[in-house]
């Protein structure tokens, strides 16, 4: 069951830079960063809130670390902005396996590494009305 939104990507040319602009401007200060060399990105994570299902929600800004991954390729055609929303769940395994038997799209076989050692799959945006889509269990010990 999908319970909460765990956070929301977007993408940006400079990290740094637009760090500074969230702390600047709303407040928001980084919680964690890190470098994820399978999805070519480098990510600060900005929590928004504590939810009740004892996760949280985030902000999630992504810098491309190489020029063929998917955020590179991305920023390329649109430019700067929200590149995809990102749903918390308790079972991404179980819930991807139920949505893939809707007939959507789920772009891994298993789920792969995310942010803060979460377990993460995408749903293709083309069966999600142009919306990239992640389903994501967080690491207890986060
Ligand atoms: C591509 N498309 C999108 C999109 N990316 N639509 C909405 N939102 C996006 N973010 C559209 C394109 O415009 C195109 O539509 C069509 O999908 C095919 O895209 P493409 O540019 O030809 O690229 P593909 O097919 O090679 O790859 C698209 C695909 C890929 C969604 C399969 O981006 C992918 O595998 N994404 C999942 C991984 C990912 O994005 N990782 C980065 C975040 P038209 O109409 O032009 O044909 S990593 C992350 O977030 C982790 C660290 C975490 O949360 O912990």
């Amino acid at each position: 069951m999908l319970t909460r939104i765990d956070h929301i990507g977007i993408a940006c040319f400079d990290l740094d830079k637009t760090v500074e602009f969230y702390r600047a401007t709303y407040g928001f200060e980084v919680f964690h960063t890190e470098v994820n060399e399978e999805q070519g990105v480098r990510e600060a994570m900005l929590k928004i809130n504590e939810t009740s299902d004892g996760g949280a929600s985030y902000l999630q800004l992504l810098e491309p670390t190489r020029e063929d991954s998917t955020v590179a390729k991305w920023l390329a055609k649109n430019g700067e902005g929200v590149h995809h929303i990102a749903f918390g769940t308790a079972d991404v395994d179980g819930d991807a396996e139920a949505i893939r038997g809707k007939g959507v799209r789920v772009l891994y076989d298993q789920p792969r590494t995310g942010s803060m050692g979460s377990r993460i799959t995408f749903l293709h945006p083309k069966d999600c009305h142009g919306v990239l889509t992640e389903l994501v269990t967080s690491n207890p010990e986060h």
